[in-house]
């Protein structure tokens, strides 16, 4: 029952995201510039290829002193949650995550877990996840890639 589900929801995602890239003109996923600001922290997400799998989240924390970032990632329509995976601070300030994320296409609101002298901080941003591409037509477009005739 869960699996009928989880397919009729990952169906339904997946046309979303296919009519919001029809709309936007585009075949592939835009990278993603989010900025959440707390009470302590401000931080801007900037995700370069938002496709499920291995995904590298940049985190720039523009105001407060942010020791540590961590992050995770929630779909609650599918009650999927990914573990916490721990941000590295490449310069001041500028912290950059490498994991699986985000495992499938759709929505995923991303948990930003900001510690410093200040304090603990939870900030959240609701991202897109999407297919690398999205074909208008999925009938055929995606058949005459492969190589014709040869293997
Ligand atoms: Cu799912």
């Amino acid at each position: 029952m869960i699996r009928r589900w989880h397919a009729v929801a990952a169906a339904t995602l997946v046309t979303a995201a296919a009519a919001l890239f029809v709309v936007g003109g585009s075949t592939a996923a835009r990278p993603v510039s989010l900025t959440t600001t707390g009470t302590r922290y401000t931080a801007t997400v900037l995700i370069a290829d938002p496709a499920p799998g291995q995904a590298t989240v940049e985190i720039e924390v523009s105001r407060g002193d942010a020791d540590s970032v961590s992050l995770s990632a929630v779909m609650a329509e599918m009650g999927h949650a990914t573990p916490e995976i721990s941000a590295t601070e490449r310069e001041p300030g500028r912290f950059v995550a490498v994991g699986e994320l985000f495992p499938m296409n759709g929505v995923w609101e991303l948990s930003i877990r900001l510690d410093g002298p200040a304090g603990e901080e939870q900030l959240t941003a609701k991202t897109l996840i999407a297919l690398r591409r999205v074909r208008r037509c999925s009938s055929t477009s995606t058949r005459a890639r492969g190589p014709s005739g040869s293997g």
